[in-house]
């Protein structure tokens, strides 16, 4: 999959002074239906998630409180995107390299995913991931840089 296909996707904001509300509908706001929610929190400073593909999961992440920076490799190109706002995610379509980094102190990173938890739909090895992304070599080393 290409890195152009990764996209901010912006969502409806319902403004109300007793606080704001965003909603997420699969199939509607989204390509996929949701099979499946996790998040991520209580991350140390430092720490840095992700390093891996799936090979058919599709994800969006969207930073619910805090921020953090996510890094995408389609095994050619590579891009970073900061995360702060919780009515926009980040669409990263299968076959797309993750690696997140930079969480700030209290931040939530949920994840809205298009097929259960399988271990076999991870590349957690970098050099299965660029054989089968057919990357060009040059690309090793920014992926070495995105393995953490
Ligand atoms: C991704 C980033 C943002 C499960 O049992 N069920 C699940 O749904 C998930 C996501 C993980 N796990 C288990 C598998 C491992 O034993 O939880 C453990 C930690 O998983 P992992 O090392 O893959 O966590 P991250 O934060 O590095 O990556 C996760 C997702 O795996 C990945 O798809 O995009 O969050």
């Amino acid at each position: 999959m290409a890195l152009s296909d990764c996209r901010i996707v912006g969502f409806p904001k319902i403004e109300d002074p007793r606080g704001n509300l965003t909603f997420i509908e699969g199939g509607n706001h989204l390509d996929y239906d949701i099979k499946r929610v996790y998040y991520i929190y209580d991350v140390p400073g430092g720490a840095a998630r992700g390093g891996h593909a799936h090979r058919e999961t599709q994800e969006l992440l969207v930073a619910m409180s805090g921020s953090f920076d996510v890094v995408l490799f389609d095994g050619n190109v590579e891009q970073k995107f900061h995360l702060n706002r919780s009515h926009y995610g980040l669409y990263v379509p299968a076959m797309t390299w993750r690696h997140l980094e930079n969480f700030s102190s209290g931040s939530v990173c949920m994840v809205l995913a298009s097929l259960p938890y399988d271990e076999a739909d991870y590349y957690r090895e970098l050099d299965e991931f660029l054989v089968a992304a057919k990357a060009p070599a040059a690309s090793q080393s920014v992926a070495n840089r995105l393995a953490a």
